[in-house]
């Protein structure tokens, strides 16, 4: 079986040389070179096929983020010089999140390439994987954060909730506050998160087994928080609760936010999983049978990132 890949050059603009990080500048965790490693690694494969996005209209956009933040975003890049960097004070959640000259496109080309994803599944692909870059699920209603502008799993699950219902599963190691945010309230969109305890770890304050949403919503939130130091044998037991979670609520297209930032070796996760596990964690969500977006999150180790994304999606194919 063959797999539609989704990804744009666009990102590689949105290169910021520093983060800020216990009030030092250090070298920037995000880089471009991640998604390098992942195509080239893909590239490899022939049942391996990609496409370029087409351009949506920011109505999509609109759905899941203020107007007035968009503006913001888009206003303060094209204000920079190619040298620049600014570091926001408003509209952001940490100083991790930087703008530069080309940051407004490259996290607009990244929801193209998720939204040119959604429209393949609609069409019937049973598996399609947008290599989204700026990552998203950190990207709240109206704050960037966590390397995130646009949350791009957000914005492509709420595109297919109007042709079914959707179920997101959060497998990168930071729990996604912006995506279970969107949907806090809403029934017909179901959010599972399996993420690193965030009294530890980033985003610190949401990610609790008690948030479990609200008014309508109430019980189609869940998340899995998990300590440091988490096995392979631990995430399996945590992860076929999750999917028995998405399998009760039998939903009509999956969502992945696919986050390799729990493999052993990442420079800024916790747990301890192993390259061949990704084909396992694959294999699991295979197994139910339902039209699945996989969308890039994070992952920061680029020297091993390709070969992690090719054990996920032998996982996913066979
Ligand atoms: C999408 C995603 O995975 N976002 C992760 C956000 C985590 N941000 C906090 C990590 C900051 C780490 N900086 C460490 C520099 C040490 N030299
Ligand atoms: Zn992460």
């Amino acid at each position: 079986m063959n797999m539609k890949i989704i990804y744009s050059n666009n990102h590689s603009g949105h290169n910021p040389p520093y983060e800020i990080y216990e009030r030092r500048l250090e070298p920037y965790i995000e880089k471009a070179e991640r998604i390098t490693s992942i195509v080239k690694a893909l590239k490899e494969d022939k049942r391996m096929n990609f496409y370029s996005p087409n351009r949506f209209p920011l109505s999509h956009i609109y759905e899941i983020h203020q107007r007035e933040y968009v503006a913001f975003l888009r206003n303060r890049s094209a204000q920079l010089e190619d040298t620049q960097t600014l570091y926001p004070s408003y509209f952001i959640m940490d100083t991790y999140t930087p703008i530069t000259r080309k940051t407004y496109e490259a996290a607009r080309s990244a929801v193209d390439v998720v939204l040119t994803g959604v429209r393949y599944i609609i069409e019937g692909e049973r598996v399609v994987y947008a290599l989204c870059r700026p990552p998203g699920h950190h990207a709240d209603y109206k704050t960037m954060g966590g390397y995130c502008y646009f949350n791009n799993a957000a914005i492509a699950a709420n595109y297919l909730s109007k042709n079914g219902r959707v179920a997101i599963l959060d497998i990168d190691f930071h729990h996604g506050n912006g995506t279970q945010n969107a949907f806090y309230d809403r029934p017909d969109v179901l959010y599972v998160s399996i993420h690193a305890d965030p009294h530890d770890k980033f985003p610190y304050n949401s990610g609790f087994t008690d948030e479990q949403g609200e008014g309508a919503g109430l019980g189609f939130n869940k998340n899995y928080p998990l300590p440091l130091g988490t096995t392979n044998e631990q995430y399996l037991c945590t992860l076929q609760k999750a999917l028995r979670n998405v399998q009760t609520f039998n939903p009509n297209f999956l969502v992945i936010s696919a986050g390799f930032d729990t493999y052993e070796k990442d420079p800024i996760g916790g747990f301890k999983l192993t390259i061949p596990f990704y084909e396992k964690i694959g294999m699991e969500i295979s197994k139910l049978q339902i039209p699945t977006l996989i969308v890039q999150e994070g992952g920061y180790n680029i020297k091993d990132l390709g070969k992690i994304a090719r054990s996920f999606l032998r996982g996913i194919l066979d």
